[in-house]
């Protein structure tokens, strides 16, 4: 008898057929699909996705499941039949702007290992002779590109699990989910029936909102419709294909009018975002009792005079279009999110409830794979921080947030985009304390989880020539200059050699509090926790593969409550899931109700402890000890460390003082030449100090030696969080490692993503990078084989180009901590 859980699966799309045919491939047989449309083409989006896979894209992971589905498909068939075409993908570009950034994808497809070349407008017609060679500057060829049949594909994936075992209901609509005491027991279907059930997987596309509703999850995505239209046929197209082989020219897309196309034998396919944003609501679909190829519920009415002026466009990229017509239209429904990524999880309140949404067939079996690792082995073999449901704050769950969100990813779809390029709207969600002196001060501020956060302020602008000779910095090209301001060296100059004050509220905070809180994070991080009031300790929180899941800083406020500096909600999610259930640890998330100022310079100490009666001397606070002080009179808790490496605290109170608390500083660091000081200069100078950004740096994909941080995993201590895997582990015997690098030039400031050649072949990519103001050099961190030693030559792609860079020994300033220790 299989003693594997009993799991259904709601929904037979795609992502649904995909996740059966991964959980029963690994023994997981006791499973149930139920859709509520007819199988196999039950009328989700899947049932007329044309199925275009282009694998490249910002994202490493995504880039992964993408090639995974590609290989997937590849090796499925039915009879003769493909289930992936693989006629490669072109991306042409008709503005220069459009040409730089294929050459800034070509960059991400040489880092995560994708085939692909940028070829003149010759070499475009050549691939694929509809085009205007007029019209065209160069393209982006990915050979291993191509078509997914994802109809076909889900009826082979189907048979397959049926085969291992598998039970597959179409017309079942689930209308229930069941539960007992936090936890799924099964789904009720609308024909009256219980289907018992250990685990549960939505894997309902866009209806994830309504099915998460049943456990009360929210699901941040929104259906919105997309236009698709078929032409009549073309002369030009006539005898090349049939009916099997459908396609031979590669998939093209014409980003710069929103427009994609493929063949459909004879005849062209025309995708089109060029369009108003429509947002479809799911009661008002069509029921999907029926569905045939030209009706179903995610099919909507085509509204010709949406996409005329993309019928335009095609025609005067593809000039056989000009006598060609519209034979067919739809406007086509699936999920968009507020930041563009999948919706992949467990419901936070009911165990056992997961959901796989939001997926295009692009990444579906990436996905899928993902999911089943998950469930079956506890982790993916791919990180998943851009894909946990979990990474978002609430109120950007909210239905209005969700919506304008979803929508405004819809327009910009094809739009290129700079790596820090805010969302213009909804803005000013939340807010610091300080945020009205920050205005005042004139700050640029970028967004981030609805935080608004200076990036620097203008009111610094009058201390650029003022700068001394060796810390002025070069002129950018016009990529590293978009959201950068030369005020930005004047910041790090001011922070390196006076005090700066840096707005550290957005930082997530948890309260760990409780008899069991100290054992509770003992359990879950590389540190010792059990050290006395007053202690902070930097720790890693592991992964059960020994993968780094978050680096964190854990603060004794007193014997049993904690303070953790976290990486966002990714962490409280799985703070939460670990809680004992006997009540003994209670999470709290004081983000909102407290502020935090860091205090930062050699003047540091001049500044603050003139203001209070409590010790803030060397001895008297350590580095990485804490204090409840009073400054001005105003309660505050110091925290002696500093993430941009230089003297000083984190300085905490409770929100409502913490206009008086800038205030205060503000007035009393005057004497002192203090100044705000904004992000720019912030990750420039973390990055000098080499202090890694989790998520950007590194990920569960490594572990603490290989991102050089293994002096956070104690020795001394055992039984936490993936300590069986810590066994043997040294910086020695990595194979590879998480290096600084210094531009040789002395002026490139490359964006990060881009790949690094050693002895002129791709060895790894870029994570962070930013100017070292300090040090008078741009620096770059990337992934690379640990052969590589300092002053070892290596290239990073910089768009068209190839830049020099030298390995070298890291931190780059201050290796002796004499700054920050005095
Ligand atoms: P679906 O296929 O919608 O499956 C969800 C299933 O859940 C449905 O069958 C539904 O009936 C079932 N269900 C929902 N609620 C319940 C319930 N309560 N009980 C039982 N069953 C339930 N992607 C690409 O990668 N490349 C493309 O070129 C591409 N082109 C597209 C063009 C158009 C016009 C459209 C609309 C989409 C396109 N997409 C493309 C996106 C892609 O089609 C979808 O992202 C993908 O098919 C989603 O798969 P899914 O399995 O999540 O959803
Ligand atoms: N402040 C606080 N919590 C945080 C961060 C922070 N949590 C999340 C994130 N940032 C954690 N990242 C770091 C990275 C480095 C350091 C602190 C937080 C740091 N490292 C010392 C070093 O490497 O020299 C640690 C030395 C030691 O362990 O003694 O300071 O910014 N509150």
């Amino acid at each position: 008898m299989s003693t594997t859980p009993r799991v259904v699966v709601i929904g037979a799309g795609i992502v649904g057929a995909n996740l059966a045919d991964e959980l029963t491939a690994r023994g997981w047989t006791r499973l149930t699909v139920l859709d509520q449309g007819p199988l196999p083409l039950t009328g989700g989006s899947t049932s007329h996705a044309p199925g275009l896979v282009y694998q490249t894209g910002p994202s490493k992971t995504m880039t992964a499941f993408a090639t995974y589905t590609m290989e997937k498909f590849t090796g499925l068939s039915d009879g003769d039949a493909w289930c992936f075409n693989q006629v490669g993908g072109l991306e042409v570009a008709t503005t220069p702007e459009r040409l730089a950034d294929l050459h800034r994808k070509q960059g991400w497809a040489t880092s995560w290992g994708v085939p692909g070349e940028v070829v003149g407008p010759d070499r475009c017609v050549e691939l694929h002779p509809l085009l205007d060679r007029d019209q065209v500057l160069g393209g982006f060829h990915t050979p291993t590109d191509g078509l997914a049949k994802a109809s076909r594909a889900v009826a082979v994936l189907i048979s397959r699990a049926e085969a291992r075992g598998a039970q597959f209901r179409g017309s079942t609509r689930v209308v229930e989910v069941l539960q007992d005491s936090g936890r799924v027991t099964g789904v009720r279907t609308d024909a009256g029936d219980v289907v018992p059930a250990d685990i549960v997987v939505s894997c309902a596309g866009f209806w994830g909102r309504e099915v998460g509703a049943l456990v009360g999850m929210k699901v941040p995505l929104l259906p919105l419709a997309h236009q698709y239209v078929r032409t009549g046929q073309l002369p030009e197209l006539a005898g090349r294909n049939d009916d099997v082989i459908e396609a031979r020219l590669p998939i093209l897309r014409h980003q710069d009018n929103d427009l994609y196309y493929r063949e459909h034998n004879d005849c062209l396919g025309i995708g089109s975002y060029a369009h108003r944003p429509m947002p479809a609501s799911v009661s008002e679909l069509p029921e999907n009792g029926e569905v045939t190829d030209d009706a179903m519920p995610s099919m909507l009415p085509f509204t010709e005079e949406d996409f005329l002026p993309s019928w335009e466009h095609s025609r005067t990229l593809l000039p056989a279009l000009r006598d060609a017509k519209i034979e067919t239209g739809f406007n086509g429904v699936f999920s968009f999110t507020p930041d563009g990524g999948p919706l992949i999880g467990e419901s936070a309140d009911v165990a056992g409830f997961w959901i796989a949404e939001a997926v295009w067939v692009t990444h579906s079996a990436g996905v899928a794979r993902a999911v089943a690792q998950l469930l079956v082995d506890g982790r993916s073999e791919i990180e998943l921080h851009g894909c946990n449901v979990h990474r978002f704050e609430e109120i950007e769950t909210a239905d209005a947030y969700v919506a304008e969100t979803s929508q405004r990813n819809f327009v910009e779809i094809y739009d290129v985009r700079h790596p820090l390029e805010p969302r213009l709207s909804p803005r000013d969600v939340r807010v610091s304390p300080f945020h009205a002196r920050q205005k005042e001060l004139g700050a640029f501020f970028l967004e981030a989880h609805g935080w608004e956060r200076p990036h620097w302020y203008e009111a610094n602008a009058r201390l650029v020539k003022d700068l001394p000779q060796e810390w002025q910095a070069p002129s950018r090209d016009a990529w590293s200059a978009k959201f950068h301001s030369p005020i930005a060296a004047a910041e790090a100059w001011k922070t390196r050699t006076a005090v700066a004050m840096y707005d550290m509220t957005p930082l997530k905070r948890i309260e760990v509090s409780g008899p069991g809180a100290v054992a509770f994070l003992q359990r879950l991080t590389t540190g010792k926790m059990d050290k006395s009031v007053g202690s902070v300790t930097y720790t890693l929180a592991l992964d059960e593969a020994g993968g780094i899941r978050s680096d964190l800083t854990v603060a004794r406020l007193s014997e049993d409550v904690l303070q953790v500096g976290a990486n966002g909600n990714i962490d409280l999610d799985y703070f939460r899931r670990q809680a004992p259930a006997d009540g003994s640890v209670r999470l709290r998330d004081i983000t909102g109700g407290t502020c935090c100022v860091g205090v930062w310079g050699p003047l540091a100490r001049d500044l603050v402890q003139p203001l209070s009666d409590d010790d803030f001397s060397h001895e008297g606070l350590k580095y990485f000890r804490l204090r409840h002080a009073h400054l001005g009179g105003i309660p505050v808790t110091a925290m002696r460390l500093s993430y941009v490496g230089e003297l000083g605290w984190e300085i905490y109170t409770s929100a409502e003082y913490g206009q008086r608390l800038w205030d205060l500083l503000w007035e009393a660091g005057q004497p002192l030449g203090v100044i705000a000081g904004g992000r720019a200069a912030f990750n420039s100078l973390r990055l000098e100090k080499g202090y890694r950004a989790w998520g950007t740096d590194m990920t569960t994909e490594h572990n603490p030696y290989e991102a050089g941080i293994g002096f956070a995993v104690s020795k001394k201590k055992e039984g936490y969080v993936g300590y069986d895997r810590m066994a043997g582990l040294s910086a020695e015997t990595v194979s590879r490692r998480l290096t600084c690098l210094t531009v040789d030039d002395g002026r490139s400031v490359v964006l990060g993503s881009e790949p690094v050649f050693v002895g002129g072949v791709p060895a790894g990519y870029v994570t962070s990078a930013a100017f070292g103001h300090t040090v008078g050099r741009p620096i770059a961190y990337a992934w690379l084989p640990s052969t590589l030693t300092p002053g070892n030559a290596v290239e990073i792609q910089y768009f068209d180009r190839r830049v020099k860079a030298t390995v070298a020994a890291e931190p780059l300033v201050d290796p002796e901590m004499t700054r920050i220790r005095r």
